[in-house]
């Protein structure tokens, strides 16, 4: 999203900072992108190709020449390929900083190859994605900017002051001048949660039995906005009739850990907003009924019917309102079909696909040994001696150990690039601000170079980003479809919202769908919350459950070569309430130990009451040689939520305990 300016002196960026000129971004750039320089510049950074020197996982390698590597790559791929077809190989590529260029070309080139396919995201965003597009359709939502107009904010599982800093100043500054309440509604009392004018701290996973209440209450007192709901919506009847004489107040108080008061007030202060705005956040989903939470949240505003209003309705994402032509640079050649890897289950798919296995991947822009939950079973899979794994990237990632070879990538500030926001309707081109450092090339050019040695032929193979970009606004339809290209490449940011005309709904009915035809078919035809039953057999067995949220000052793992930023952010630590702490006799500062049946790691302990007992916080996901021992997600299983496949942190039960190696720890 943020409009930059690098600064670049003798060809070395030395300062990154946000563009005043950019009409949304205003030249405020976060705490994390001002420090690129110095990612950019980091000692940490891979100059060279590099070949695997020691076993797996050791971090041992010996520099190489790009053609030597892009050499064994390529002979690998294609007797791999002879002997066992595509399928034996996996591109496995995801985001990082990258746009739409250098992300797309790296699966475009696999495309090409008709390689097994990464259904990609389901790590992030796939389950409150996929639960919007059932319920509201495949479209953006609410513009961010629209809410000059709104007169209530809702913050419902978004940390809007961490993730999305550009909204956040907007808000604050309705607050401030035109006094629009805010209310957020998060398990944690995060920064935004201290500015708000309500802060509700929900119970991790009930989400939807509040929105049900909040209907329940709507309707009770005649808030509900018939003509809206008759115009525009499909089953509410059913909702009505079926689902919610069941979310009482005072049921909702007891499912949700919330006051009855405080649930009354919030459906009171939504009843008579006019035009209400709900930031929905992905922290929610990220669990067992994450799709039915989300889901429930967003039918809200059908209720009310602020989906009508400007300035009402909600957010998810905008990015689904770009028509694009996307496929130009993902999808250049190759068959329609393939076999589907999920993102999150890379483990199990190394170590149990079959026919054929799985006997190359090639892993760009993502840290799988990290990031991905079941790491153990991840690391497993990468370990696998018959495996032959390439990452492109410019650190040594805990993935990267386990290469056979390592390319060094260049970060965004070195390569040319299109960018879409997916929190609001802007698109920019972003320059190339400086040459690679060393021998370090972007993901577009390791595609194209690996394209070409593999025998394809398909254009896009061999232009220069600049004229590749134009191929991805051929056929392209919408406001993006408008953009002056000679104004686009001379870096002039792009608005691409969509002429309002109320929130538009791209279901199968073309309303906004309370009862689903699609969701039917896997028995959640309406919006509801229940236990489940895994959760519920887990929480009798620990006493604590994980709640995951950003950390402050990293984004993943991503600014882990910034030293500045590791120190702020602090040792990885966890977070619990002081009942906890002090029920198990631990003190802040102490190295504690997290367990469960999959395993434990060591982090820091921080006692404080922004969350409520029985939750244990562990911020980010951090490099396993940054903590005491571990990353947390060796503790998370690869469980899939309710829909869209994704994945299921926060289902995660544990308990806390002190460090045995404590006082060894300590000594090193
Ligand atoms: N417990 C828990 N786990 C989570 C989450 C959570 O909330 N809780 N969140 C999940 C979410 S939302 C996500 S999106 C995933 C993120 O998971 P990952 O995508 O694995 O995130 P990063 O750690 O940022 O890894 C990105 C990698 O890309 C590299 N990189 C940066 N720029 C470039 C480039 O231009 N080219 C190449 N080739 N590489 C580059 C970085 O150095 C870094 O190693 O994690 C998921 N994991
Ligand atoms: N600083 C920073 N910024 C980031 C990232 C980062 O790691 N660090 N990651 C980036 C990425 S890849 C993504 S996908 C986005 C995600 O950004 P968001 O969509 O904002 O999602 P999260 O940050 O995962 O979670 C937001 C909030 O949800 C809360 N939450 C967790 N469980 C529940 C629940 O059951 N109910 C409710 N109501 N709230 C709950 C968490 O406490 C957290 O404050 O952020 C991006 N921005
Ligand atoms: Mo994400």
């Amino acid at each position: 999203m943020c409009s930059l300016i690098a600064r670049v002196e003798d060809g070395k960026v030395v300062r990154v900072q946000g563009d005043p000129d950019h009409p949304y971004t205003a030249g405020f750039a976060c705490g994390k992108v001002n420090r690129d320089a110095d990612n950019v510049n980091s000692p940490d950074r891979i100059l060279t190709p590099l070949k695997r020197s020691g076993p797996k996982g050791s971090g041992q390698f010996t520099p190489i020449s790009w053609d030597e590597a892009l050499d064994e790559i390529t002979s690998r791929w294609k007797a791999i390929i002879a002997e066992s077809g595509p399928l034996a190989l996996l591109g496995y590529a995801y985001s990082a900083h990258q746009g739409l260029m250098n992300r797309g070309l790296v699966n475009g080139l696999f495309h090409a190859l008709g390689t097994s396919r990464l259904q990609a995201g389901t790590v992030c965003d796939t389950c409150c994605e996929t639960a919007w597009d059932l319920t509201v359709g495949p479209v953006g939502g609410a513009d961010p900017e629209s809410v000059v107009h709104s007169d209530l904010v809702i913050s419902w599982g978004a940390d809007l002051a961490a993730t999305n800093v550009h909204f956040w100043a907007l808000v604050e500054e309705q607050k401030k001048t035109r006094g629009v309440p805010l209310v957020v509604i998060d398990p944690r009392r995060t920064r935004s949660a201290k500015a708000a004018d309500l802060y509700l701290p929900i119970k991790i996973g009930t989400d939807a039995a509040l929105a049900l209440g909040v209907m329940h209450i709507l309707v009770r007192d005649g808030h509900a906005n018939r003509d809206y709901i008759a115009k525009c919506t499909l089953g509410f009847d059913k909702v009505e009739r079926e689902i919610l004489p069941r979310f009482t107040p005072a049921r909702v108080a007891e499912i949700t850990g919330l006051a009855v008061a405080d649930i009354e007030k919030l459906a009171a202060m939504y009843g008579r907003a006019k035009a209400a705005l709900i930031r929905l956040g992905e922290g929610m989903t990220r669990l067992a009924a994450g799709g039915q939470a989300l889901r429930a949240v967003a039918l809200l505003p059908g209720v009310s019917g602020h989906y009508g209003v400007k300035g009402g309705g909600a957010l998810l994402l905008t990015a689904a309102s770009c028509d694009l032509n996307y496929n130009a640079v993902r999808k250049p050649s190759g068959p329609a079909t393939s076999r589907m890897v999920n993102h999150l289950r890379l483990g199990e798919a190394l170590l149990t696909m079959n026919d054929p296995p799985i006997r190359a991947i090639y892993i760009s822009a993502n840290n799988p040994a990290v990031t991905c939950p079941e790491v153990h079973k991840v690391k497993r899979g990468l370990a696998r001696e018959d495996l032959f794994t390439v990452v492109h990237d410019p650190f040594l990632t805990d993935t990267a150990k386990y290469a056979d070879i390592v390319l060094p990538a260049a970060s965004y500030l070195e390569t040319d690039d299109l960018y879409r926001a997916y929190g609001a309707y802007w698109m920019q081109w972003g320059q190339k601000a400086a040459e690679p450092r060393g021998e370090a090339r972007s993901n577009f050019a390791v595609a194209q170079a690996l394209a070409r040695r593999m025998g394809l032929a398909d254009p896009i193979f061999s232009l220069a980003p600049q004229d590749a970009v134009k191929e991805l606004f051929k056929g392209s339809t919408g406001p993006a479809s408008k953009a002056d290209p000679k104004k686009l490449l001379a870096g002039e940011p792009v608005r691409i919202a969509h002429e309002w005309d109320g929130q538009p709904f791209k279901t199968p009915s073309g309303k906004l769908e309370f009862y689903s035809e699609e969701l039917a078919k896997q028995g959640l035809a309406l919006p509801d919350w229940t236990e489940d039953p895994i959760e519920a057999a887990d929480a009798e067995k620990w006493p604590l459950r994980l709640l995951t949220a950003p950390g402050y000052f990293q984004a993943h793992t991503a600014f882990s070569g910034i030293s500045f930023l590791r120190n702020r952010e602090g040792k990885p630590f966890c977070i619990l309430h002081p009942d906890d702490a002090k029920a198990r006799n631990l003190t802040d500062g102490a190295t504690v130990r997290l367990f469960n049946d999959r395993a434990e790691v060591g982090l820091v302990l921080r006692v404080s009451d922004e969350i409520r007992p029985g939750v244990v916080l562990v911020p980010g996901q951090r490099p396993s040689s940054e903590a005491a021992s571990g990353t947390i997600n060796m503790l998370c299983s690869d469980r899939y939520t309710d829909i869209g496949e994704g994945a299921t942190y926060q289902s995660t039960f544990l308990d806390v305990g002190p460090w045995p190696q404590a006082q060894q720890v300590a000594a090193e």
